[in-house]
Parts: structure tokens; C-alpha cells; sequence
């Protein structure tokens, strides 16, 4: 822009007196300075900008530091996914906005919900979901601060956890929400810390969740009292069941309690034998008879993440017959729901028994699957039905949570801050490289900022269409959503992606199993 202000105002015109021709010189070597001074500049924004000493080496992360801090505000207004030059994509500078965005709604929790389960943004008051808080927030964010580099901020969740939280209560809570936040949380936390504190509480919690796995089939009841170990709620869905291994996998390894592993792997594998005889599984099933109660097959909420288990236990535990479970699994997805529309790939609903599809819906929860597709090896699906979600997310600016894909009409307009089309950008990123998934993180980013940014942290949208803005700050906001955003742009050394495996709930679990020498034996 100056480069080509500088050379008309040095334009051609009439012959140059002296003067002019040494103004002209001199207008002449200040646009190369200026030149210069704007090339090393745009290198050293395309470059990934220096980084610090990790929090601790174990953990292999590395915080991003602010190299241009001005730079780090999202341009607003834009919902651009190609670049254009004014707005070349600048990772370094995005990855330190989204630490600033967690560092904004850290301290609306902390203001407003300190020591609570979430914060209401709108409200500015707590919410705790069993009546007593089992304090959801500080460990579900607690890896994501640390890899940001946020040290005073874990250090501060670290003691608010040890010193208060207790699992000592008489309260029934949601097993697969309590396994996949709080103890995936915490393991990841204490992998990067080794703070054994925290390995203490996940055990103590692993323990009060194991009588679930009671039930004549193996699979695990819903809910479980965490004083009593009385379990509850049969009737459940393949997620619930099948989302356990990673977390109960990792206990049993770090703390040499086989039957943690067993249960959990025991409970996956029940699940795949109940299949129908064409490879699918329903949305409903009763784990005491093991019938099925809902027979719509599909890739969505109640189903979703079991799927992403079965592969990844295959990866985290080198588990072959989870591998053989989640290709055989694969096969049936890619034959019944897969469909080509003149509006791209989608993964739709069919009937378990018959195969015959049933709905062609698809929403901000089936936006996992590109990542799961990737991690599977499928990288052109991955990549075309991601291409999918983002014309989805499109349809209104910032993603609904459910759609017809054949009409493209919104079925939910709601949007609750939901990570998973971040996470497949961000695997399918490591995955290929292709900028283009840097395009779509920062347009993403600059909607969430723009349109759930409250006063007091962010909040979930009730209308991706009016506008209008719920009241909650969900915990997975903080430990999923802005954590695989600021991956996406941060450093690809940040975290060390072929060492881990993501559990549902975006807390890293590492391969080895170990964990740093603790310093709180
Ligand atoms: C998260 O709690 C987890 O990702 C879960 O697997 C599904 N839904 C929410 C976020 O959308």
C-alpha cells in the first residue's frame, strides 16, 4: 500500500528539475526502506513467533508469546474464508487472541462462578449441575491453560481442585459426562503436570464410578451415585456406553488397576456384538435385556463418540480387535448413511435393521466425524465432508445445530459454543498441512468472538439466525472449543500430535502412559 502510494507520487509527468530529481531519489530509496521494513515484517508475521520454556518438559507443550500483541485482536466483521492480502493469515497472532478470548472468560468465571460447575454469562451467576458443585470448569480448562502457558491461572484451578474438590457425595451423576470431562480432565492434567494429587482424585473418582459397569450385559448404567455406588438409568445409548475407554483405560495404566480397562473395554465390546446384522447401531438400548429401544442409525448425539472410541482405543492402546470393531464399523457408516447430495457428502439416518434411510440430517455434533474419518486414514472423505460442515456453518454465519442437508433448512438454530467442526479443522490440519483449514479456524473464531462474546465470558447462542444469546458458558467451551483453536494456530510443536490421542472431551492422553516425575507425591 505505501510501496504503491510512494511510486505515484514519484510518478511519470515532466521532465525533473534538480531538486525534483533529488526528491525523487530520495522518495525513491525511502519506498525500498519502506519496502524493506514491510518484507521483514510479513516474514516475521508468517513465521510462527517465538516461543517459551514449557511448563514442564513432560508435558511437550509450548506456550505461544506475543509477538505482535496489537495484532492479536480478530478482525471483526468478517466471515471470510478465502485471505485476501490486507488480511493474510497470521497464526501467531491468532493463537494469542485465542488465549486472550480463554483469558476473558477464565476471569468472568472467576468473578462470577469461582469454586461452581459453570457460569451463566448473562446472568453473571453460577451453575451447578447436581445442586453441589463437582467444579466442571476449572477441571475440564486446566489442560488448556497449560498448554497455553497460562501458569498462574492453572497453577490457581490446580489448588481450587486439590484443596476442594471431593468426590465424597450423595449425589447420582451422568457417568459418561462425569468420565469423559472430569476424569479425562484430570489424567490429562496430571500427565502434564505429574502432580499426583490430581492421579489421586481421578483413582478416587474411577473407583465411585466402576459400579456402573454392573448390569447383566456389562454395559454401563447412565447414572451412578457417587456416595452409594448405586447405579441407575437402563435404558442408554451406544455414546454412554461406548465412550469410557480412553479415560478408564488410562486409570488402569497409571495406576496398575487393571479392571478399570476391563470394564470399560469389556462394555465397548458388548456394544459392537449387539450390532445388527448389517454392521449398525441404534440410538437407544436397554443394558440390562441389551434391546434395543431406538433403531435409528446414525453418526450424531447418542451415537457419535463411540465410534471416535473404537478407533482410538485402537490407537491409544494399540487395541487390534478395537481396530477390527472400528473398521468393520466403518463399513457399514460408509454403505447405509454416507450420501452424495448435489450439497456435498454427508453422513445421514438410516434404519438399523433394514438399512433404509430415514432422515437426512446432519449438525454441529456429527461435525466430529472428518476428524475421526482423518485419524482413520480416509483423508478425502474427511476432507469433502468437512468441506460439508463448513457450508453448513455458512448457512447463517456460525453453525446451527441441526440441518437437512438436502434442503439445507435449518432444523435447530441453536448454537452452544460446540467444538467438534474445530476439531476436525484442527486434525485434519495436522493431518494434510493445507492452509485451508487455518482459513476456516480464523473465520470460525472471528464468529464466536463476534456473535457469543457477552460482558461476562461467552455464551451459547439460542438463534444462529436473530442472534439471540442464551445464558451458559458450557465447560467444554474452555476445554475444547478455544483449546483446539488455539492448537490449530499455535505452534505445531505445542502439543506433540503423534504422541497423544484427544478423549472426547479434547484432553490429550498420552501414549506412554507415564507422567512426570510428581513433584506431590
Ligand atoms: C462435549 O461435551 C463432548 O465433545 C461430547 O463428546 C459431545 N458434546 C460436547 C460438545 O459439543
Amino acid at each position: 500500500m505505501i510501496e504503491s502510494e510512494n511510486a505515484r507520487q514519484a510518478g511519470p509527468g515532466k521532465p525533473e528539475s534538480g531538486v525534483q530529481i533529488r526528491i525523487a531519489s530520495l522518495l525513491a530509496i525511502a519506498a525500498v526502506l519502506v519496502l524493506l521494513a514491510s518484507l521483514l515484517a510479513s516474514r516475521t508475521n508468517a513465521e510462527p513467533p517465538d516461543v517459551a520454556v514449557t511448563p514442564s518438559a513432560s508435558t511437550q507443550t509450548k506456550p505461544v508469546q506475543p509477538a505482535r500483541p496489537e495484532a492479536a485482536q480478530p478482525a471483526a466483521g468478517s466471515d471470510a474464508t478465502q485471505p485476501d492480502d490486507a488480511q493474510a493469515l497470521n497464526r501467531g497472532a491468532l493463537a494469542i487472541a485465542v488465549r486472550e478470548e480463554f483469558v476473558r472468560a477464565w476471569k468472568a468465571y472467576r468473578q462470577y462462578a469461582w469454586g461452581h460447575d459453570e457460569l451463566k454469562p448473562l446472568s453473571k451467576a453460577p451453575r451447578d449441575w447436581y445442586g453441589e458443585s463437582l467444579l466442571i470448569t476449572p477441571v475440564d480448562a486446566l489442560d488448556t491453560m497449560l498448554l497455553m502457558g497460562l501458569n498462574e491461572e492453572a497453577e490457581e484451578a490446580k489448588k481450587l481442585i486439590v484443596e476442594k474438590l471431593s468426590f465424597d457425595r450423595d449425589i447420582p451423576v451422568k457417568n459418561f459426562e462425569i468420565t469423559i470431562r472430569l476424569l479425562g480432565g484430570l489424567l490429562s492434567s496430571y500427565q502434564m503436570t505429574g502432580d499426583k494429587r490430581l492421579l489421586r482424585l481421578a483413582d478416587d473418582l474411577g473407583t465411585r464410578l466402576l459400579p456402573v459397569f454392573g448390569s447383566r450385559t456389562g454395559m454401563p448404567y447412565m447414572f451412578v451415585n457417587l456416595k452409594t455406588g448405586k447405579p441407575s438409568g437402563a435404558k442408554s445409548n451406544p455414546a454412554e456406553i461406548g465412550t469410557l475407554v480412553l479415560e478408564f483405560g488410562t486409570l488402569a495404566r497409571l495406576t496398575g488397576k487393571s479392571l478399570y480397562f476391563e470394564s470399560a473395554r469389556n462394555a465397548l465390546g458388548q456394544l459392537f456384538r449387539h450390532r445388527s446384522p448389517l454392521g449398525l447401531v441404534g440410538d437407544g438400548i436397554d443394558v440390562e435385556t441389551g434391546e434395543w429401544t431406538g433403531k435409528d442409525s446414525h453418526v450424531g448425539g447418542g451415537i457419535d463418540s463411540y465410534y471416535e472410541y473404537l478407533l482410538k482405543c485402537s490407537k491409544l492402546f494399540d487395541d487390534k480387535e478395537c481396530g477390527v470393531m472400528w473398521r468393520k464399523s466403518l463399513q457399514a457408516l460408509d454403505e447405509y448413511l454416507a450420501e452424495e447430495t448435489p450439497t456435498g457428502l454427508w453422513y445421514g439416518q438410516a434404519d438399523m435393521l433394514t438399512g433404509k434411510r430415514t432422515a437426512s440430517e446432519f449438525g454441529a455434533l456429527h461435525a466430529f466425524f472428518p476428524a475421526v474419518l482423518a485419524l482413520g486414514g480416509d483423508l478425502e472423505r474427511a476432507r469433502r465432508l468437512q468441506a460439508s460442515c463448513l457450508r453448513m456453518w455458512n448457512l447463517k454465519g456460525i453453525e446451527p445445530d441441526l440441518i437437512d442437508y438436502r434442503s439445507m433448512r435449518v432444523l435447530d438454530a441453536g448454537y452452544p459454543l460446540r467444538p467438534e467442526i474445530i476439531e476436525s479443522a484442527y486434525t485434519l490440519h495436522r493431518l494434510t498441512h493445507d492452509p485451508v483449514y487455518l482459513e476456516m479456524g480464523r473465520s470460525f473464531f472471528e464468529a464466536i468472538v463476534r456473535r457469543c462474546r457477552t460482558e461476562a465470558g461467552t455464551t451459547v447462542l439460542k438463534d444462529v439466525s436473530t442472534g439471540e444469546k442464551g445464558d451458559l458458558m458450557p465447560s467444554y467451551y474452555l476445554a475444547e472449543t478455544l483449546k483446539y483453536l488455539y492448537l490449530l494456530f499455535a505452534p505445531d510443536d505445542t502439543l506433540d500430535f503423534s504422541q497423544v490421542v484427544f478423549n472426547t472431551e479434547a484432553h490429550p492422553l498420552r501414549k506412554t502412559g507415564a507422567a512426570r516425575t510428581a513433584a506431590h507425591d
